[in-house]
């Protein structure tokens, strides 16, 4: 007996074809980023996998990928789910700025310190700024918890009660889940699942569009360590260029 989880990483959103850092910033799919969401649910169809439950951040880019996947899937009518928890990991004062400038004027060391540490958070933005989220109904809720800047740790923190809380019962409940959300904040949900270290987290990198199979045991421990890619020859080669961001 197994739970059937499956990742997605939203596609190429218009920033991330600039090589912008957007983190919590309400970006739109580009024309590639819509491609690569038809061929993400291509392959979910194709391998018969069938979720029947999808849960998504609150940005545009998840929530456009989900819809466009599913409808390719013929499972466009399954409930869903939103929750910041899910968001990207909140890029601070580095949101709006191109990667590659931001690595010539820093260093290779601050800029991957920024990217991918697992406790060093970019420095936090200014509320007044142009792509602060300060103001935005859909955190009004939030008050004091809504962030301005994280490293992969917070994003933890604030991700486990939603897995916990919303995910694991639709797992435990034998439905098959899909998560549709981003670079990090899956990044977040790997460590958790596969258990790795906070250096090894350093190397992990997830591509866009590309579906990501997890098998979990009666424990929730993945039964093949990673999980398996849809598509995996595409799967690495679009992470090695997730990695290479910047140079
Ligand atoms: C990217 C991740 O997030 O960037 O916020 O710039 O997955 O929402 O496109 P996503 C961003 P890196 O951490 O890979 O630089």
């Amino acid at each position: 007996m197994t739970y059937t989880l499956c990742l997605l990483r939203h596609g190429e959103s218009d920033w991330n074809a600039k090589n912008l850092f957007t983190g919590w910033v309400d970006v739109p799919l580009s024309e590639k980023g819509r491609a690569e969401a038809v061929y993400s649910g291509e392959l979910i169809r194709d391998v018969g996998l069938r979720p029947d439950v999808v849960h998504t951040s609150l940005l545009r880019r998840a929530i456009s990928t989900s819809n466009i996947a599913l409808d390719v899937a013929d499972r466009h009518w399954i409930p869903v789910r939103r929750s910041w928890r899910l968001n990207e990991r909140h890029y601070g004062a580095l949101q709006g700025k191109d990667k590659k400038a931001t690595l010539q004027e820093f260093g290779e060391e601050q800029f991957m310190t920024w990217r991918r540490s697992y406790d060093v958070p970019p420095p936090a933005i200014e509320p007044d700024t142009q792509f602060s989220q300060a103001g935005d109904v859909r955190y009004a809720d939030l008050g004091d918890e809504a962030p301005r800047t994280e490293c992969l740790k917070d994003v933890i923190a604030r991700f486990l009660p939603y897995w916990n809380d919303a995910i694991v019962p639709d797992l435990t409940a034998n439905k098959t889940v899909l998560v549709v959300a981003h670079g990090n904040s899956l990044r977040a949900l790997v460590k958790h699942l596969d258990n790795v270290s906070d250096g090894d987290i350093v190397g992990l990198n997830i591509p866009t569009g590309m579906p990501l199979v997890y098998r979990l045991d009666e424990n929730l421990v993945p039964t093949v360590a990673g999980g398996e890619y849809l598509d995996p020859h595409a799967a690495a080669a679009a992470a090695e260029a997730v990695a290479n961001q910047g140079r």
